[in-house]
């Protein structure tokens, strides 16, 4: 069983097979093998008031079609097949790549909005130049991968392959994608840190969004929890209220939003993205050279930007949560970055 604690300290769901994916504090864990894995932390916001004694209870969960939130990974019969080599032109076997310039810039919660205890203190972090791909890994991407190696073909939901993000990665497998890549292409391709996925998240801006701080505005750049959903969806409280992005409970094609100042897109909403870093509870201790952090619970990384299944506070540049690294669910994807070779 997992429990989640609902912002008002009232609601929390349980799922019928347990994994772990932990919030500081708050969350004991959450996720579903062969049911349904949601959270409104992943909606709405995590709420100190929430902290302490106050005992949540639980709410049901949708199980059926596309209100769906997650679903069993690595289990189901079908995820056995191998995916077939598409008809005709075939996708480019690497992602676009944005170069990122080098800089500084203050890491974790800097725009004084919603923030959460695992977001400070706040330090600042030099970055040098890389890459980072311009959108998040797409299935005809990641397809090549598991095609070419023999790995089990990843369930889409049914929403669909081609240029959407691939979901049901664990770290694991994003890893070992970027590791086949580089080997394929001679390139050093890898997830990026945390701090270069906040540095180039963010493009130079402090505030909850790269476009600013008004989550009307994020229709424009974001495919999240949004009025899109239509009023059966699950959690529809959570929704952002103030307009539609035009997707509903499902992830779109991405770059289908407008993109932040250095030009990568989906950095808010569509999937969450996985890091390099372990967890760690604070940035105490944080490197200050845009490194990963390889110390701390390295059983669990970090994920960032929130997905389609947030609400406006969980699509902060600054929020964090993780996951263990064997996780597959359908909010998690990832993008690569790559090391400049001087
Ligand atoms: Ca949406
Ligand atoms: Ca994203």
């Amino acid at each position: 069983m997992h429990v989640v604690i609902h912002s008002s300290g009232t609601k929390a769901m349980t799922g019928k097979r347990a994994g772990v994916l932990r919030f500081t504090g708050l969350v004991v864990a959450a996720w579903v093998l062969g049911g349904v894995w949601a959270t409104h932390f992943i909606l709405a916001d995590r709420d100190k008031s929430v902290r302490g004694s106050e005992a949540p209870s639980q709410i049901p969960i949708p199980t059926a079609g596309t209100t769906k939130i997650a679903s069993a990974s690595p289990l189901s019969p079908g995820m056995s097949q191998r995916v077939q080599p598409p008809d005709g032109t075939k996708p480019p076997l690497e992602p676009d790549m944005v170069e990122i310039p080098g800089g500084s810039f203050r890491m974790g919660c800097v725009s004084g909005r919603e923030c959460q205890g695992d977001e400070h203190p706040v330090h600042t972090v030099r970055i040098g130049r890389f890459e980072l791909s311009k959108y998040e890994v797409t299935f005809e991407e990641y397809d090549r991968f598991t095609v070419a190696t023999g790995r089990e073909r990843t369930e889409d939901e049914g929403w669909g392959r081609g240029r959407r993000p691939v979901i049901h990665v664990s770290w694991e497998d994003t890893v070992a994608y970027a590791r086949w890549l580089s080997e394929q292409t001679g390139k050093r391709y890898r997830l990026p840190s945390e701090a270069e996925w906040e540095y180039a998240a963010r493009a130079g801006t402090e505030t909850k969004y790269h476009f600013g701080n008004d989550e009307s505005q994020l229709c424009d750049y974001a495919n999240h929890w949004d009025n899109s959903i239509g009023s059966g969806a699950p959690y529809y409280e959570f929704r952002n209220r103030s307009c539609s992005d035009g997707v509903g409970a499902r992830t779109a094609i991405v770059g289908s939003y407008r993109a932040n100042a250095y030009g990568l897109h989906d950095m808010h909403g569509n999937v969450w993205e996985w890091v390099q870093d372990c967890w760690n509870g604070s940035y105490r201790g944080a490197p200050a050279d845009g490194s990963a952090w390889e110390s701390g619970d390295c059983s669990d990384r970090i994920l960032r930007g929130g997905s389609w299944y947030g609400g406006p506070g969980v699509l902060r540049s600054a929020i964090r949560i993780w996951s263990a690294t064997r996780n597959r669910i359908n909010l998690n994807g990832f993008r690569v970055a790559r090391t400049i070779t001087p």
